[in-house]
């Protein structure tokens, strides 16, 4: 006969620990898909994370990683970093 001690769910509860601290760990770098763009970045702006750093979503010149540097909107190609070229009054 057994008796006295009944079965505890250590097992599961430290498998749910795995899984939350390895979860964790890329969320603390704010870019789990390390293209070097802050995921809530390139979620306010794209909607998702399939955009590069070197790319140029807008067509303006400016790479992604230039206009996160610069806080501009790499979906506006109005937008963009630096001085307007060609605005020389007359
Ligand atoms: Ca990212
Ligand atoms: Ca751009
Ligand atoms: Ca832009």
């Amino acid at each position: 006969m057994i008796g006295g001690t009944t079965g505890k769910p250590v097992l599961a509860l430290a498998v749910m620990l795995a899984v939350l601290s390895t979860g964790s760990c890329a969320f603390a770098t704010g870019d789990t898909d390390g293209d070097g763009l802050l995921d809530s970045w390139e979620l306010q702006f794209f909607g998702d994370l399939g955009q590069e750093a070197a790319g140029d979503f807008d067509a303006d010149g400016f790479t992604n990683i230039e206009e996160f540097g610069a806080g501009t909107d790499p979906t506006d190609s109005m937008n963009k970093p630096g001085p307007p070229h060609d605005e020389i009054p007359h």
